[in-house]
């Protein structure tokens, strides 16, 4: 049975200010995802930190939220077959140093801070986060 699916993705500032933009949906394309909706947006503090709230009793909470609102980002509706599993894999661990070769964070992530890319963990969250920032 097929599964198709949509996940969130965004290109985080440390990547679009390196111009890894194109680079970054090259590999999302030929990975099998089609880009459904896509917007270069910069957003609020107080956005980022409605976006991370999960994240609100971590230790790391303002400074990712200070980090995600610092500059341009690329916020993404990713689709395919199983997409929210597939672009976890596709992105890899969270901290780049346990990345493994071939996935993005890999590739382009320079710290567990400035990692590249977010990608909602979930369908559930997945369909949270695409009317976070996708509400028609
Ligand atoms: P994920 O992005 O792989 O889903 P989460 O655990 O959801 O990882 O954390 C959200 C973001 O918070 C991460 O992408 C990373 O940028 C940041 N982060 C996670 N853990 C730490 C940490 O221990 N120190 C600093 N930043 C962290
Ligand atoms: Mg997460």
């Amino acid at each position: 049975m097929s599964n198709i699916e949509q996940t969130l993705s965004i290109i985080k500032p440390d990547a679009v200010e390196r111009n890894l933009e194109n680079e970054i949906k090259e590999m999302f394309k030929n990975n099998g995802f089609s880009i459904l909706k896509e917007k270069k947006i910069q957003i609020e503090k107080s956005e980022a930190e409605n976006f991370y709230k999960v994240h609100e009793t971590k230790p790391f909470y303002n400074d990712l939220c200070e980090y995600l609102s610092s500059g341009p980002i690329v916020v993404m509706v990713l689709e395919k077959e199983n997409a929210v599993l597939g672009n976890r894999e596709l992105m890899g661990a969270t901290n780049p140093k346990d990345a493994a070769d071939g996935t993005i964070r890999k590739k382009y992530g320079i710290s567990i801070d400035k990692n590249s890319v977010h990608g909602s963990d979930s369908v559930e969250n997945a369909k949270i986060e695409i009317e976070f920032f996708f509400k028609d």
